[in-house]
């Protein structure tokens, strides 16, 4: 099977210093503080962080990554666990805007509309405003900086790989078990896989996407539903490995061999994911990094100390990930893994 980079891994942490050095061009800064900065340190930020939920393994290590650094750097964290409500995420953001106490919040946010009026509360009191993970669509002014995957390039690879997986099929019928509806992982995503598939002539029949709320058990149902309209399914494109564990064994309970008979492509590369890679059921796992607490914390620091040098946006550096490296080779990667 000829492949396309049969595998790009190791995911590049660049700090935050680095990036805003290189974003403002002045090399010599890398390393040294800026001009005028003020001296604060970990011991001094009290961080309100917003998260999703604990919807998947991903998401699991997101925290433990915010958590454990947060012990590890000294760090005051309040930790809020939204339990996939937007109305909590956007409540917990208000309290925290109202607590003297809190100078950083960091928010992961389950949606990208809802988040502007708390945006502005926590300006006029003089917040430092991190978003991590997800991108929201308010204007960037109203927070420091974003650090988060590039969702749309998650999606482009995807496509080139369901595309070499499907280079002998004539038939190319996609089923996608997307992520939750209205998280940009998911809009992304699916906006990337949809502008690459018809490099190869990959087409989602009507009625053969449908939302798997990150989890296998909805997925699972899903996959059935469509397996029920339709055996006419060459790959399945699942948001994350969740979803893809959920369509793996709906094609095993239609009689049909995951992997093989359906072609199976899946975002995050988490244990799980890997597991599922080695026995041969989930082809390829496009990576989505979650350890990203040490480039927030540090982005927020300098936001702290009155840098407003950081670039908006800084994308995490990801790789991919394919059954046809062999069960060896992806246990030997696997075991370097911390998630
Ligand atoms: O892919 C999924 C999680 O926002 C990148 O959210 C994250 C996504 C991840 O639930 O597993």
């Amino acid at each position: 099977m000829a492949t396309r980079s049969i595998a790009r891994t190791g995911m590049a942490l660049v700090t935050v210093a680095a990036m805003a050095a290189l974003w403002t061009g002045n090399v010599a800064a890398q390393g040294s503080p800026a001009p005028s900065l003020g001296t604060k340190t970990y011991a001094d930020m009290h961080v309100g962080f917003i998260q999703t939920g604990s919807e998947s393994g991903w998401r699991a290590a997101n925290t433990a990554s915010f958590k454990e650094t947060a012990t590890q750097l000294g760090i005051d964290l309040h930790f809020y666990d939204a339990q996939g409500k937007v109305e909590n995420q956007v409540s917990a953001f208000h309290n925290f805007n109202q607590d003297p106490s809190i100078n950083v919040i960091i928010l992961a946010a389950l949606d990208t509309t809802s988040y502007d009026d708390v945006l502005k509360e926590a300006q006029a009191a003089g917040k430092t405003v991190v978003i991590e993970d997800r991108r929201i669509d308010a204007d960037p002014s109203l927070y420091l900086t974003y650090i988060g995957s590039d969702f749309v390039n998650e999606g482009h690879e995807a496509a080139a790989a369901m595309c070499t997986l499907l280079q002998d099929s004539t038939s190319k019928n996609v089923a996608e078990i997307s992520g939750a509806v209205g998280a940009s992982a998911a809009t992304d995503r699916a906006k990337g896989f949809r502008e690459a598939m018809g490099d190869c002539g990959i087409t989602i029949p009507d009625g053969l996407s449908q939302t798997g709320n990150w989890g296998v058990p909805d997925s699972k149902a899903v996959m059935a539903a469509f397996l029920q309209k339709t055996k006419d399914i060459q790959g399945v494109f699942a948001h994350n490995d969740e979803e893809a564990i959920g369509a793996i064994q709906a094609i095993q309970d239609a009689g049909l061999v995951p992997g093989k008979d359906i072609k199976v492509v899946g975002v995050d590369a988490t244990a799980d994911g890997f597991k599922y890679m080695i026995d041969g059921t989930l082809n390829a796992d496009i990576e989505c990094n979650p350890l990203l607490a040490p480039q927030v914390y540090e982005a927020a620091l300098a936001g702290l100390n009155g840098d407003t040098t950081l670039p908006k946006w800084v994308p995490s550096q990801e790789g991919q990930f394919f059954a046809a490296q062999g069960a060896d080779a992806l246990q030997g990667i696997l075991a370097t893994r911390k998630y």
